[in-house]
């Protein structure tokens, strides 16, 4: 499973500075607008405390994390729904990533140029929504078209209902909601809206990029924008990209704590948004403990233990027997499996079990 996070924005805000933080794989970053041309793609390792805790009690010969994708893409301009800039390449960048993370400039340096002369990130936020509305509303009316006859003409029931779901979102996207914010009533509409692969129906967070003396209070450009998205419900993260970049040069993960903590940071902003990312996919963590490896695996929230155990393996889930479950708290609590079974606190689940964050799955299975 391997779910990607798209990082985007206006050209020059960071976004690369940002991606090299996160990514060992360097994207270039440079003082001028579209550097970044074919995305760049990280895999980034999700940070999770509970897997060393783990790892402490079980001593395993390796330690695997988990991980999620994060994409690079070129800098947005006005008009690029209409091809403008690298408009077209962008807007199919995205449509193939999960979830979306919007940067914004939120720091001053002349020697950065900006589009258009002055920092306004809520200006800037407008002008990359619009874009995305404007081709999600192109791609929404060449549907229409397709169906609207055999909607109206009462032939198939299935264009009718094709119909239906199009004009709401259509609706919304003229007063320029993003398609994120409509409901549907049945899990066929919402099929039919999700196969549209709209890019306002992406999840979004906020990323806003300050300089390295706002990097904990946030500053004015900050406040602004978190009131201008007051009521969309979005996380919104203040991040020191550059300096963070520089930070993650550091060699060690000693140095790299010692200057955060110049900065008074406990932990680095890149840590938060990968965090953040996790949280935005509906993604939670299961874990397997055992002398070969511990080991973190992600799911989707809500998975039975069947659907759990086939992100091990396709035969773990297809021969599913039943799952052994112990919780993170008592795992840490009784130090052992053995000491959890003895408690009473292992506890056999069978195929409708719902997998919670943090558990401890040993699945028994047959092929
Ligand atoms: N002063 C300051 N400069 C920054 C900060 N973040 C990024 N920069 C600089 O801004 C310039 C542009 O950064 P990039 O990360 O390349 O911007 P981008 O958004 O990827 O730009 P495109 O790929 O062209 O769309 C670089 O010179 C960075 O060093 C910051 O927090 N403060
Ligand atoms: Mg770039």
């Amino acid at each position: 499973m391997s779910l990607q996070c798209g990082i985007i924005g206006l050209p020059n805000v960071g976004k690369s500075t940002l991606f090299n933080c996160l990514s060992n794989a360097k994207a270039q970053a440079a003082n001028f607008p579209f550097c970044t041309i074919e995305p760049n793609i990280g895999v980034i390792t999700v940070p999770d405390e509970r897997l060393n805790k783990l790892a402490e009690l079980v001593h395993p010969q390796k330690i695997v994390p988990t991980t999620i994708e994060i994409v690079d893409i070129a800098g947005l301009v006005k008009g690029a729904s209409k091809g403008e800039g690298l408009g077209n390449k962008f807007l199919s960048h995205i449509r193939e990533t999960d979830a979306i993370i919007h940067v914004l400039r939120c720091f001053d340096d002349e020697n950065v140029s900006h589009m258009d002369g002055v920092v306004d990130p809520v200006r800037d936020k407008e002008i990359v929504d619009t874009e995305l509305l404007l081709k999600d509303l192109e791609t929404i009316e060449s549907r229409i078209n397709k169906v609207e006859k055999q909607a109206k003409t009462g032939g198939e029931k299935d264009a009718k209902v094709a119909f239906e779901v199009y004009r709401k979102i259509k609706e919304s996207l003229l007063r320029g909601e993003p398609a994120r914010t409509v409901n549907f009533e049945t899990k066929d509409e919402e099929k039919i809206a999700h196969d549209l692969f709209l890019l306002t129906a992406k999840p979004v967070l906020y990323v806003c990029n300050v300089d390295e003396s706002a990097a904990i209070t946030g500053n004015a450009y900050v406040d602004t924008f978190k009131k201008a998205v007051e009521n969309e419900n979005a996380e919104v993260l203040v991040v020191a990209a550059k300096i963070e970049s520089e930070i993650a040069e550091l060699d060690t993960y000693e140095d790299r704590q010692l200057f955060l903590s110049e900065l008074g940071l406990e932990e680095s902003g890149v840590n938060r948004l990968i965090k953040a990312a996790y949280r935005l996919l509906n993604l939670q963590t299961f874990f397997t403990a055992g002398p070969q490896e511990v080991r973190a695996w992600t799911f989707h929230k809500g998975w039975k233990a069947p659907q759990c155990a086939g992100v091990i393996h396709s035969d773990f889930e297809k021969g599913f027997i039943r799952a052994e479950v112990i919780k993170y708290d008592d795992y840490i609590a009784y130090k052992s499996e053995t000491a959890v079974k003895e408690a009473g606190k292992m506890y056999i689940e069978g195929k409708d079990y719902i997998v919670e964050d943090g558990d401890v799955m040993h699945f028994r299975f047959n092929v």
